[in-house]
């Protein structure tokens, strides 16, 4: 299986690993325009060295309860690191579901869209198939602020999946090839700790959707829940997670910690041989 992204290329003959860079305010901000984009982007240039095969670059925080972010604030967060990161031999994905952001950071030299939404804002259909950029469609129930509040489901795996492969027909029928696209069941968004698990166990199930899967877990809650750790302390955690992942079937892994993350994956591969 190929997956395209822009001007890049993956065979899927092992698994991939997608660094998070997330451009978030500088320790002198006054809540304006100070952000961190020479910290990202030193951070971007270290997860390259640990061994990424993508970056994910995020100016607005979907965490469960995080406020939002104006569009011009974002832009202005994520763009410098963008254009300062044309020279890398990674892929970029633009964390976002803001249309106007996707075709900036398209434009600006990123290759994929990771958006939490799954293209349901009016226009980034339209962004995504005037580009060749890949797109991630995920999962979530409620919005970043009340979806931890009580999420219910009848089968979490089933109704995840309905959604996901509702979104690739949409997707699809705009003339956005397979290859472009990858599912992410949104492990945290909207989902109790037993439905993550649900999730995680059953994640093969979801291979049936014909796309590669890509799974963020590293530092969850979930993962806080059954370690007693807090968000700082859950490195082990989640690379079991990303292992555990991965043997059922996930593609590509969404990681803090990339080093540690591509030597396990080495681990797993070399028993697969
Ligand atoms: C994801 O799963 N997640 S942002 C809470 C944490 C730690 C990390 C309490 N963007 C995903 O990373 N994009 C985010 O500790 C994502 N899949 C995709 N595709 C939330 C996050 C986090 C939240």
């Amino acid at each position: 299986m190929l997956f395209h992204c822009g001007k890049f290329q993956f065979d899927l003959s092992r698994p991939l690993v997608m660094g998070i860079v997330n451009v978030t305010p500088d320790s002198f901000s006054d809540g304006g325009q100070h952000v961190s984009c020479a910290a990202a982007i030193e951070h971007a240039y270290r997860l390259h060295e640990d061994g990424a095969d993508m970056l994910d670059i995020g100016g607005e925080s979907t965490r469960p309860g995080a406020s939002l972010v104006s569009e011009q604030e974002e832009l202005d967060r994520v763009l410098p690191v963008i254009e300062a990161l044309r020279g890398i031999s990674l892929p970029i994905s633009i964390d976002t579901y803001k249309p106007t952001v996707m075709r900036a950071a398209l434009a600006a030299g990123a290759s994929m869209v990771n958006d939490v939404n799954a293209l349901q804002v009016n226009g980034g259909l339209k962004v995504l198939a005037q580009s060749d950029a890949a797109v991630c469609l995920m999962h979530k129930q409620g919005t970043p602020k009340t979806m931890q509040q009580r999420p219910v489901y009848q089968d979490v795996v089933q109704e995840v999946g309905n959604f996901l492969g509702e979104r690739i027909a949409v997707i699809e029928a705009e003339g956005i090839a397979r290859n472009r696209i990858a599912i992410d069941p949104g492990f945290g968004f909207g989902k109790s700790v037993e439905h993550n698990f649900d999730l995680l166990r059953q994640l093969a199930r979801l291979q049936s959707l014909g796309v590669p899967v890509l799974v963020g877990l590293s530092r969850k809650s979930m993962l806080g829940a059954v370690t007693g750790r807090d968000v700082g302390d859950r490195l082990a955690a989640s690379v079991a997670a990303a292992l555990l992942a991965v043997q059922r079937g996930a593609t590509i892994v969404r990681v803090h910690d990339v080093r540690e993350t591509v030597d396990a994956l080495k681990v797993w591969q070399a028993c697969e041989q």
